[in-house]
């Protein structure tokens, strides 16, 4: 036997220099239109609300919110995503809150495409934040999924948001057949070209969105999401729901949770890749690396966290880290 093992066997040499390593990590790069920021807009103009579950996250009104961005526009922010929190404005079965011209989503659109024309504004589409009930959908008398009502309102609310100046609709209830729904109704009034459709399509029933739900106020009443959000162990339902979303029209895919899903985000990018794929690193993921450590280890955490978030095939990442991670490409540029 030779003393020396045969050359294709010394891989060292392929990266011991940093350029070599970037070179060796094709396709994991993270710049602003990786990210996406979610901001959870209030009723009140002019409130900030920090959330004490999630440490950097605060709660805005219209006027705050124009303010924060202004800052991560200029170090390059390219996408946010919006969430509406009622407070005074009633819920009520079928969340007609939602797309009441009073809601804060739909008095904001106008004034965030005028402050920032360039910016990517996209739309949470769901009925959770203003059911009395809390579920995503509509509920029969027997308190089950009513699917015709709810996908019928679901369109109703992103149609909404589209006419009021959102640029992607994002639909995060998971009720079958939305997409369809609320891609005819785009087609309906001469919107499609106008309008994205986001699909939270692989989204599973987390323990993850606490932080999320304590802040919106959107907890299910009773029972939970586990009859329309995936179970976490199944990679064949969400292989049929991103197929199932793509046949319906989704222009852009979501898998969500993000890290402990990373398998779910490689069959989905192999399946699908010719459709943008975005992860949601959701709030529990969010609480638990804003807590790993020092700010240099949470850094380092979240960076190399996003890398494989990447490496895994997620061409674009929610994350409420956006500040953070904008920061980090300033002082890198
Ligand atoms: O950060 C998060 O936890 C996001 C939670 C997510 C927002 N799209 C939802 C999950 C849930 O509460 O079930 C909201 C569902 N419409």
């Amino acid at each position: 036997m030779s003393l020396f093992l045969s050359p294709e066997h010394v891989l060292q040499g392929g990266y011991f220099h940093a350029t070599l390593r970037k070179l060796q990590e094709p396709n994991t790069s993270i710049e602003p239109h990786n990210i996406m920021y979610p901001v959870f807009l209030l009723e009140d103009d002019d409130a900030v609300q920090p959330v004490s579950s999630m440490p950097n996250v605060f709660r805005y009104g219209i006027n705050q919110l124009i303010i924060a961005l202004e800052d991560l526009v200029l170090k390059g922010l390219k996408s946010i995503l919006i969430f509406g929190i009622v407070e005074t404005l009633p819920k009520d079965p079928t969340g007609t809150a939602a797309d009441a011209p009073s809601n804060p989503v739909i008095k904001a659109l106008p004034k965030l495409r005028e402050a920032y024309p360039q910016l990517l504004i996209a739309c949470d589409v769901c009925l959770c934040p203003y059911t009395s009930h809390g579920h995503c959908g509509v509920l029969t008398a027997a308190g089950a999924i009513d699917h015709a009502a709810s996908t019928k309102r679901i369109a109703e609310v992103a149609l909404a948001y589209a006419k009021a100046g959102a640029h992607v609709v994002a639909p995060s209830d998971m009720m079958d057949n939305r997409i369809k729904a609320i891609k005819d109704a785009l087609v309906a009034n001469k919107l499609q070209n106008q309008v994205s459709v986001l699909s939270y399509s692989c989204k599973f029933a987390s323990c993850m969105y606490g932080p999320f739900r304590d802040t919106m106020k959107s907890s299910p009443m009773e029972g939970d999401r586990k009859c329309y959000q995936l179970p976490p162990g199944s990679a064949a339902l969400a292989a049929r729901a991103a197929a199932r979303d793509v046949a319906e029209g989704a222009d852009l895919l979501m898998v969500k949770p993000g890290l402990p899903y990373l398998d779910i985000v490689r069959q989905t990018k192999d399946k699908f890749p010719n459709h943008p794929l975005f992860i949601y690193q959701v709030s529990g993921e969010y609480a638990m690396i804003s807590r790993s450590g020092s700010a240099s280890e949470v850094q380092a955490t979240l960076m190399e966290t996003l890398t494989c978030m990447r490496r895994a095939g997620a061409d674009c990442i929610i994350t409420y880290f956006v500040p953070q991670i904008l920061n980090i490409i300033s002082n890198k540029n």
